[in-house]
């Protein structure tokens, strides 16, 4: 069988209509309670932001996100009439010329691209490391997502609680799709070479570390984790609120696809390998997060242990990633 990894533009453009409609959608998640969300589309954020001080940079990142990323296919399909399955973003591809990647181009089959030119966009600064500022910094000019709302953030990059969900929490704050594509942050930090790094490794503990520099490292260095979410704007950079850039969702499919190969190629050892905490920053006092830890969705899903997600195959899950064999 010949796997074809790239969608078809026609395959592209079904895809980011069903996440207009999702954008469409009413949302479930009480307005009352969470007053930025106003979609469907908003379900799945503000639920992102309600458990981001569990789910990142934690021994919860890959197990919540696997099950979130299926969450959101499956309002897809079964909510907006998707045939098709979730894409992924294969970073190295287009490392080093995002503009060019069918992903960015703008085009209409695109994810929309290049924000407009925003003269006020900052170098970013993270320890010892500057990263230089991308090519955009305003609206997404071009392509389906032109015209879309975010509504809740911004949030601060400091993290100053790993307990409390600091302000603007689930304020309505209506804004556009943030986007500068960084070639710069690209190149260096989602190149295959950190690929390859990150597949080598056969601990859970190292293959966290390479994805994440995982706790982050004091000189500012990232992994591809944060090197895709740094490369195309402000709306995506957001650890909280990362998932109003409709490209997070291909963003954590190539990691949950790059995690499962990573289990499949020591089954024995690593697919129910688990490191951490489920607590951001795995603070000392914080429980490690074993098997039976408990993930929650809010109003997305039940409460998950851990265990039925480590497998693409089990539990409810059936999927495998196109290109992969
Ligand atoms: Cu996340």
């Amino acid at each position: 069988m010949i796997f074809r990894g790239e969608l078809l533009p026609r395959e592209r453009i079904s895809y980011t209509n069903a996440v207009l409609c999702l954008q469409k959608l009413p949302n479930q998640v009480p307005t009352a309670e969470y007053p930025g969300v106003r979609s469907r589309f908003d379900d799945f954020v503000a639920t992102h932001i309600n458990y981001t001080l569990h789910t990142h940079y934690s021994g919860l990142f890959l197990p919540w996100h696997r099950r979130f990323i299926w969450l959101w296919e499956r309002a897809l399909r079964e909510e907006c009439g998707y045939q098709g399955y979730l894409p992924y973003w294969d970073w190295p591809l287009w490392a080093d010329n995002l503009a060019a990647s069918p992903l960015f181009d703008g085009s209409e089959t695109s994810l929309s691209g290049d924000g407009e030119y925003n003269p006020g966009e900052q170098n970013m600064t993270g320890g010892n490391v500057t990263l230089l500022r991308g090519s955009g910094g305003g609206c997404a000019k071009s392509g389906p997502f032109k015209n879309m709302k975010v509504h809740m953030g911004p949030f601060s990059r400091t993290l100053t609680s790993t307990t409390e969900i600091p302000a603007p929490r689930f304020d309505y704050n209506p804004r556009c799709l943030n986007r500068s594509l960084n070639d710069f942050v690209a190149s260096r930090y989602t190149n295959s070479t950190l690929v390859s790094t990150l597949m080598a490794t056969t601990k859970m503990a190292d293959f966290q570390m390479a994805l994440d520099h995982w706790p982050p490292r004091e000189d500012g260095v990232l992994g591809p984790h944060g090197g895709g979410h740094f490369s195309i704007g402000s709306t995506m950079q957001d650890l909280f609120g990362s998932p109003q850039d409709p490209a997070f969702y291909l963003h954590h499919s190539q990691i949950d696809r790059l995690w499962a190969k990573w289990q499949d190629a020591d089954d024995a050892n690593r697919r129910n390998a688990l490191n951490g905490t489920s607590t951001i920053m795995n603070p000392p006092a914080a429980d490690p997060v074993t098997l039976d830890t408990m993930m929650e969705f809010g109003y997305l899903d039940a409460p998950r242990p851990v265990h039925e997600v480590m497998s693409p195959l089990a539990n409810g899950f059936f999927y495998i990633y196109a290109g992969d064999t």
